[in-house]
């Protein structure tokens, strides 16, 4: 197995495991258990500097020489590359996907993964705020992505891995308090994907300690 995933179960790696089965790449998981502070190790700090999953290592990088990738919207880009697949090679093409991935990087990631981090809390008073903070942007994620999904079937024009980054978090909706039946048409998208054989390899294979 040339390429390794150092994972665990959550929204940041579910993009990748669903590009990597999407893209029928063989990949063996290394568990990183954030929970027992495996992040800060110092042979995985050597290849994710952020202390941070998902990264891969690549023994069939460029030139046929290893490569390590941490951030998982540049392990997608290298993925899309490497494989010439759900990455356009046409720039004009391109740029949507781009476009796309940078907005769950930046914005649909960051906010609800506050949510999940402010529902989680018990001191009331530090709850509410974040709540009503984190909560009201997500939900416009949701209102921007459910604009731009009435009038395309994917996010950006084809397929591509803008897809499966926003996947990894829309799949963690219920832990960031958003019903679906909000937003018809990220309902229609996500049922769609989730139909898709290799996706759903990408959400169901094991990424804890047995
Ligand atoms: N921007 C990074 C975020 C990665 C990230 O936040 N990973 C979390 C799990 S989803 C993590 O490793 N947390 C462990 C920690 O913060 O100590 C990416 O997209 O790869």
């Amino acid at each position: 197995m040339t390429l390794r995933l150092f994972a665990f179960d959550t929204p940041n790696v579910r993009k990748v495991t669903v590009a990597l089965e999407e893209m029928w790449l063989p990949y063996a998981v290394q568990v990183v258990d954030i929970t027992r502070g495996d992040q800060h190790d110092p042979g995985f700090v050597a290849i994710s500097p952020n202390h941070k999953i998902p990264a891969i290592v690549d023994e069939d990088g460029p030139g046929g020489r290893p490569i390590s990738v941490f951030e998982s919207g540049a392990i997608l880009l290298y993925l899309g590359e490497k494989t010439g697949r759900f990455l356009p090679a046409d720039l004009r093409d391109r740029v949507p996907v781009l476009e796309w991935l940078m907005f769950q990087m930046g914005g649909f990631g960051p906010m609800p993964g506050q949510v999940h981090h402010f529902a989680g809390l018990t001191d009331e008073g530090d709850r509410r705020y974040g709540l009503q903070r984190y909560m009201a942007e997500t939900r416009r994620l949701y209102g921007v992505m459910n604009e731009r999904l009435a009038a395309h079937q994917h996010f950006a024009g084809a397929l591509s891995i803008a897809d499966f980054a926003i996947l990894g978090w829309v799949w963690r909706h219920e832990r960031h308090h958003v019903d679906l039946a909000d937003f018809p048409n990220v309902l229609r998208w996500y049922r769609q994907l989730r139909a898709r054989p290799a996706v759903a390899r990408g959400l169901a294979v094991p990424l804890r300690h047995p």
